[in-house]
């Protein structure tokens, strides 16, 4: 009993480290497009960790469209994870307010992302409208929950503040890795004939060592 419930105590441990877990973190990202005239902000500044972003020049923490562009950014974790909460941050727009994320979707989905290709982008989780902040300096965000969703790639689908650029500080995604595959009734199927023919070989060996 001691040790059901240490194993319990263990489940219970590696699930709540799960959910501590941005599985997004450091992880690689593409998109449709960046700002890169002089400045740079290119899509790693996603999930690279850096959140409140400080206002000073040169310290940018955020992915930035070009002008006169939203956007879109994928997120690749890996490998296939049930995601069931985000903590997503907007920039603080250097006080100008029109270089941020205004609306944004949030899609999952297993396999890879065709961007500027909306229907590709899985099942939308979330539709956020960012405050409209003008003159205030806040920076916003929106951490949420979502029904747990099993996906391998988190696509941002962006619109921007009167149409100058899109905006985007952070985006940290939780949940566990999704559970293994389960063999297909096929597969099961070979396993088995397979079986029975070492099953037979072996039957065969034995009648030809007795016959020996
Ligand atoms: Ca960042």
């Amino acid at each position: 009993l001691a040790a059901a419930g240490s194993l319990i105590g263990a489940c219970l441990t590696a699930s709540a480290s799960w959910a501590a877990t941005d599985l997004a973190l450091g992880m690689p990202v593409t998109g449709t497009a960046y700002y890169n005239n002089g400045d740079v902000f290119p899509y790693s500044n996603l999930t690279d960790g850096r959140l409140g972003d400080t206002g000073s020049s040169y310290d940018w923490s955020f992915w930035l469209t070009p002008d006169g562009y939203g956007g879109a950014a994928a997120i690749d974790l890996g490998s296939d994870y049930s995601i069931s909460s985000f903590y997503i941050q907007n920039t603080l727009n250097r006080g100008y307010q029109d270089r941020a994320a205004h609306h944004l979707d949030v899609y999952l989905s297993t396999s890879a992302p065709a961007l500027g290709n909306v229907g590709t982008y899985g099942t939308k989780v979330q539709a956020i409208d960012f405050p409209d902040t003008l003159g205030t300096y806040v920076i916003t965000d929106d951490a949420f929950a979502i029904t747990p969703t099993v996906g391998r790639f988190i696509t941002v689908d962006m619109t921007s503040f009167y149409g100058y650029s899109g905006g985007l500080n952070e985006v940290e995604a939780f949940g566990s890795p999704a559970s293994p595959a389960v063999p297909e009734p096929a597969t099961w199927t070979l396993a088995i004939i397979g079986l029975g023919g070492i099953g037979a070989a072996m039957r065969r060996r034995r009648a030809g060592l007795a016959s020996a």
